[in-house]
C-alpha cells in the first residue's frame, strides 16, 4: 500500500514539473525598500516555450501574508494600482511585470528584507501546478512609488 501510494505521489509530482517547466522565469527581482515598508514589488518576465497558453491565476508565499498581481495605470496624473485576476502567457510568448506596469504586490512581509536576500513566491498556474520562483532583492536605483 505504502509504495504504491509513494509511486503515485512521484507520478504526479513529475506531471507537474514537467508543465511548469514549459515556463522559464527571466530577471527576478525584488528592489530594497526601507525596512518599515507594508509592501514591496516583485518583477519578472515569464516566457512560456510550450505549445499551450499558460495563465497564472495566483501567486503566494511563506514570507508575505499575501501576494496579489497588480497592474499600474496612470489616472488624471495619479499612479493608482489594481488587482489583475491572472496573467495570460501565451504558447511562445512573454509576459513581462516590470515598473510602471504589471508587479507582483508582496503584502506585509513577517520580516524585513535587505539588498541580498532571496524571496521564494510561489505562482499557481491554471491547471492547478505551481511554480516556485526565487526572486533576489537588489538595491538600486529602480524606485517605484506606490500609492495604496
Ligand atoms: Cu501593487
Amino acid at each position: 500500500m505504502i509504495p504504491r501510494l509513494s509511486l503515485l505521489i512521484v507520478l504526479f509530482l513529475t506531471t507537474l514539473a514537467a508543465r511548469a517547466a514549459t515556463l522559464q522565469i527571466q530577471d527576478a527581482r525584488v528592489p530594497e525598500a526601507p525596512p518599515v515598508a507594508p509592501v514591496l514589488a516583485g518583477y519578472l518576465t515569464l516566457v512560456n516555450s510550450g505549445e499551450k497558453t499558460v495563465r497564472v491565476v495566483g501567486a503566494s508565499s511563506d514570507q508575505f501574508e499575501a501576494v496579489e498581481i497588480h497592474e499600474m495605470h496612470m489616472k488624471d496624473g495619479v499612479m493608482t494600482m489594481k488587482p489583475v485576476p491572472a496573467l495570460t502567457i501565451p504558447a511562445g510568448g512573454k509576459v513581462s511585470l516590470a515598473p510602471g506596469g504589471l508587479h507582483l504586490m508582496l503584502i506585509r512581509p513577517h520580516k524585513p528584507f535587505r539588498a541580498g536576500d532571496t524571496i521564494r513566491v510561489m505562482l499557481k498556474l491554471d491547471d492547478g501546478s505551481t511554480l516556485a520562483v526565487n526572486l533576489p532583492v537588489k538595491a538600486g536605483d529602480d524606485h517605484t512609488h506606490h500609492h495604496h
